[in-house]
C-alpha cells in the first residue's frame, strides 16, 4: 500500500513538472461546400469545415491526444485527412492517405482520427484522397511546446500560410491535366497566390517585440520565396525539427514545407514594411497575363503611415537567393546515421503512356493505387506480408526491416524541381546536387547529374533533418532514416498534380511489427463498406492466393520505343480507332468542349468511348 501511494506521488510530480497534464483535444469537422473569393477575382466553391473557410487551425500541446471526427457532407466527393509530419508511431491507421492506410471516406460517411502527438512545431493537415486539397481542404496544425529551447525568447506568435490558388474546381483542372491535349504534362497554372488565405493584409506588430512566425506553404503546386524588407530573422525550426538558430533574410518554401522564425521588430513606428512573397515561376509552363507572381502584404507598425509596395530584386526568380536548408543543424545534434543496411535507388521521369497522357515515374513505375489499402493487405496477409510482391506491381512497394538504416537515393531525370515528402518520418538530408545558389530551383544547364556513390561530397556531421525536401532539377538527393516506425508510409512528390500522375512509392516498414501493433477501429472498416472498397487481400483483393495479382490495378501500357511526343497523339488515335473502330473521338470532362455544341464534330456513336480532336487546342482553358 505504502509503496503504491509513493509511486502515485511521483507520477503526480512528473505531471506537475511537465507543465500541464496531457489532455484530449477534440475537433468535430462537418465538411461541406461553401463559397469563397479570397483574391477578389473569382467566387468559387471551396471545401469548408462547419460552414467556414479558411479552415480552422488545429492547436494542441505536445503530448496531447488529438481526436478529429470528420463527417463528409460534400455530397459528390470522397475525402480523408492526413496530418502532415505526424509520426503516427503505433497509429499508422490514422495517417490518412486513401488506399494506403484507409479507404476513401465517401459522401455521407464519417471517420474518427485519434492519436497522441509526441512531437512539436509547425505542421498542417490536408485531404489525402485523390485530388481534393487544392479545393481548399487544408489548414494549419500547430503543436505548442513549453520546453522548446526558444520558448522564452519571444513575446507573441504569428501564423502565416502561403498558397497557390486556382479559380477552377480541381476535378475540372484534372481533366485538362490528364488529357491527350496535354502530352507535355503542363500543370494547371494558378489564378493567384495568397498569404494567410487572403491578399493585401496588414499584420499589426508592436515595436521592440519578438515574434515567433510560423510559415507554412500549403499550396498544391508552386513554391514561394518569402522576405520582409529591411528585416532579418532567425530560423529556429524546419518541418517540426528545432534547429540551431540561423540568421536569414529570405526563405524558399516548396509546397508542404514549414519554417518557424524569430523576428524582433524595430523600435521605430514610423514606417510599415512590405512582406514580400514571390511565386517560383520556374515551375510554371506559361505565365498568363495578369497573374501576380509577387505579392505585398505588410508588417504594420503604424496604421496611418503609408503601405508601400514591395520591390522584387529581379522580375524573375533568378535574382532571389534564399537561405540554404541543407546546412541547418538540428538542435538535438543528431549525428549522421551509420552506413545504411538498405539502399533504395529511384529516378524521377515524366513520360507518356499508351493513353497519350503524361505520367510521372519513379524508375519504371507510375504509382497506381491498389484495390485494397496497403495497410489492410499487411494485416490480412499473415506471413506473406514480408514479401513486397503482394502489394502489386504498380504500387512500387519496398519492404523495410525493423530498425534498419535506410538510404534513399533520388535522382532527377526531369528538368523540374520536386518537393518530396515521406510520411511517418523525418529524414537526414546527407547529399544534394547541384550546389545551392540563386538558380538552384531552375537548373537547366546540361544533362542530369546522377548520384555517384564513389564520388560524392562528404556528408555533414549533423545533417539537416526535415519531412519535405526539394529534389533539384536534373540533380539528386540522398536521404537517410531509421526504420523505427512500423507502418505503411507513402513517399511522394507533394505537387498534387505529380502525386496523382504517379510520383509515389510505398515503404512497407516492418510488416510483422505492424501486425502486432496496429488494430483498425470498426469505423474505418465501415468506411470501406460504405465505399464498396475491399479491405482484405492483396493488391488485387485476392484473399485466397496472395501471390496471384490477376486483376490488380495497372498503369497504362508502354508506348513502343522511338515515338516522339508529337507522334504520340497520332499513335494513340490509330490504336484507339483500330480497337474500337471509330473515326472521331471525344474526351469527356474538358470544360470548354462540354460547353460547345457537339454537332460541330462528327457524330459520336452512343455506346462507345468517344474522343473529339480539336485542332490548335493543346491547352484548353475555361472561358
Ligand atoms: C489587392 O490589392 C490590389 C491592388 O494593389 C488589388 O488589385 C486587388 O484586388 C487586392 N486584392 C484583394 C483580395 O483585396
Ligand atoms: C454537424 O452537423 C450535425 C447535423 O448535421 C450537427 O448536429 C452538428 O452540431 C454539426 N457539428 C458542428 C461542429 O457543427
Ligand atoms: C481514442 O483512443 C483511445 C486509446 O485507444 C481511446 O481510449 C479513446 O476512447 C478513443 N477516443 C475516441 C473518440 O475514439
Ligand atoms: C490569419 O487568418 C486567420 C483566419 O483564418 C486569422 O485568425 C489570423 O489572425 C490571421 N493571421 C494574421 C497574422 O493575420
Ligand atoms: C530598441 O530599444 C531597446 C530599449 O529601449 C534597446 O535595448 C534596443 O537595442 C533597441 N533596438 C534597436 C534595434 O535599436
Ligand atoms: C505614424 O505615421 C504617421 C504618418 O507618417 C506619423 O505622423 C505618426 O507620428 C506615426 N505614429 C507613430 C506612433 O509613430
Ligand atoms: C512583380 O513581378 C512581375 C513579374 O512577375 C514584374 O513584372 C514586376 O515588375 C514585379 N513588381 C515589382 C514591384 O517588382
Ligand atoms: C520495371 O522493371 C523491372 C525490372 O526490369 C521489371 O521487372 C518490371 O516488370 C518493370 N515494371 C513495369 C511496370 O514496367
Ligand atoms: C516473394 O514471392 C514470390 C512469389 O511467390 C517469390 O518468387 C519471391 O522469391 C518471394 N520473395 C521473397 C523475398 O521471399
Ligand atoms: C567527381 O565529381 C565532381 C563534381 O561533380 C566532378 O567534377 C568530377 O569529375 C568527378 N570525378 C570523377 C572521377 O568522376
Ligand atoms: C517510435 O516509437 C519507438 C518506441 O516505441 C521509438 O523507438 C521510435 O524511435 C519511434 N519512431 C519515431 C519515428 O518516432
Ligand atoms: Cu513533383
Amino acid at each position: 500500500m505504502a509503496r503504491f501511494s509513493f509511486l502515485g506521488f511521483f507520477s503526480l510530480l512528473a505531471l506537475a513538472a511537465y507543465g500541464c497534464e496531457a489532455k484530449t483535444v477534440t475537433y468535430d469537422f462537418n465538411v461541406t461546400w461553401v463559397t469563397a473569393n479570397p483574391d477578389g477575382l473569382q467566387e468559387r466553391k471551396v471545401v469548408g469545415i462547419n460552414g467556414q473557410w479558411p479552415l480552422p487551425t488545429i492547436d494542441v500541446d505536445k503530448g496531447d491526444r488529438l481526436v478529429v471526427n470528420m463527417n463528409n457532407k460534400l455530397g459528390d466527393k470522397s475525402a480523408s485527412i492526413h496530418f502532415h509530419g505526424m509520426f503516427q508511431n503505433g497509429t499508422n491507421e490514422m495517417d490518412g492517405p486513401s488506399m494506403v492506410t484507409q479507404c476513401p471516406v465517401p459522401p455521407g460517411s464519417s471517420i474518427t482520427y485519434n492519436f497522441t502527438v509526441d512531437q512539436s512545431g509547425t505542421y498542417w493537415y490536408h485531404c489525402h484522397t485523390e485530388y481534393c486539397y487544392p479545393d481548399g481542404y487544408r489548414g494549419a496544425l500547430l503543436i505548442h511546446d513549453d520546453d522548446a529551447f526558444f520558448a522564452d525568447d519571444y513575446d507573441e506568435e504569428i501564423v502565416l500560410s502561403m498558397t497557390d490558388w486556382y479559380h477552377e474546381l480541381v476535378e475540372d483542372l484534372e481533366a485538362q491535366f490528364m488529357s491527350l491535349y496535354n502530352p507535355s504534362g503542363a500543370e494547371p497554372v494558378p489564378g493567384s497566390f495568397l498569404l494567410n488565405d487572403t491578399m493585401n493584409s496588414s499584420i499589426s506588430v508592436k515595436p521592440d517585440t519578438t515574434y515567433l512566425i510560423r510559415l507554412i506553404n500549403y499550396g498544391a503546386f508552386v513554391g514561394q520565396y518569402f522576405y520582409i524588407e529591411d528585416h532579418t530573422f532567425k530560423i529556429v525550426e524546419v518541418d517540426g525539427v528545432y534547429t540551431e538558430p540561423k540568421e536569414a533574410s529570405m526563405l524558399y518554401l516548396s509546397v508542404a514545407q514549414r519554417y518557424a522564425i524569430l523576428l524582433t521588430t524595430k523600435n521605430s513606428t514610423e514606417k510599415n514594411y512590405p512582406i514580400v512573397t514571390v511565386a517560383d515561376s520556374s515551375l510554371l509552363d506559361t505565365i498568363p497575363d495578369g497573374l501576380k507572381l509577387n505579392n505585398t502584404n505588410w508588417l504594420e507598425y503604424n496604421k496611418t503611415a503609408s503601405h508601400p509596395q514591395g520591390i522584387v530584386k529581379a522580375a524573375d526568380s533568378t535574382g532571389l537567393n534564399p537561405s540554404d536548408d541543407f546546412d541547418l543543424v538540428p538542435y538535438d545534434k543528431q549525428e549522421l546515421l551509420p552506413e545504411p543496411d538498405m539502399e533504395i535507388d529511384v529516378t524521377v521521369y515524366m513520360k507518356n503512356l499508351m493513353t497519350g497522357f503524361n505520367y510521372a515515374f519513379l524508375n519504371n513505375i507510375s504509382y497506381t493505387a491498389p484495390k485494397v489499402p496497403a495497410l489492410y493487405t499487411v494485416l490480412s496477409a499473415g506471413d506473406a506480408a514480408g514479401n513486397a510482391s503482394i502489394y502489386g506491381d504498380f504500387t512500387h512497394s519496398v519492404v523495410l526491416k525493423h530498425n534498419d538504416v535506410v538510404q534513399l537515393v533520388l535522382n532527377n531525370a526531369d528538368s523540374g524541381s520536386h518537393p518530396f515528402h515521406l510520411h511517418g518520418h523525418q529524414f537526414q538530408v546527407i547529399d544534394r546536387q547541384p550546389p545551392y545558389g540563386p538558380t538552384f530551383y531552375d537548373y537547366l544547364n546540361g544533362d542530369p547529374i546522377p548520384y555517384d556513390p564513389k564520388n560524392h561530397s562528404s556528408f555533414p556531421k549533423y545533417p539537416s533533418r526535415r519531412d519535405t525536401i526539394v529534389l533539384p532539377p536534373q540533380g539528386y538527393l540522398v536521404i537517410r532514416f531509421v526504420a523505427d516506425n512500423p507502418g505503411v508510409w507513402i513517399f511522394h512528390c507533394h505537387i498534387d498534380w505529380h502525386l496523382s500522375s504517379g510520383l509515389a512509392m510505398l515503404m512497407i516498414e516492418a510488416p510483422e511489427k505492424i501486425q502486432e501493433r496496429v488494430s483498425i477501429p470498426d469505423d474505418h472498416y465501415e468506411v470501406c463498406k460504405a465505399a464498396s472498397v475491399p479491405y482484405k487481400g492483396n493488391a488485387a483483393a485476392n484473399t485466397e492466393d496472395f501471390f496471384d495479382l490477376c486483376g490488380q490495378n495497372e498503369q497504362p501500357a508502354w508506348i513502343p520505343a522511338g515515338f516522339t511526343k508529337r507522334g504520340i497523339i497520332a499513335l494513340v488515335f490509330s490504336v484507339i480507332s483500330a480497337v474500337i473502330g471509330i473515326v472521331s473521338i471525344v474526351i469527356y470532362g474538358l470544360a470548354d468542349i462540354k460547353n460547345k455544341n457537339l454537332t460541330d464534330f462528327a457524330a459520336p456513336s452512343s455506346d462507345q468511348d468517344e474522343v473529339v480532336v480539336e485542332e490548335n487546342s493543346a491547352r484548353p482553358t475555361k472561358e
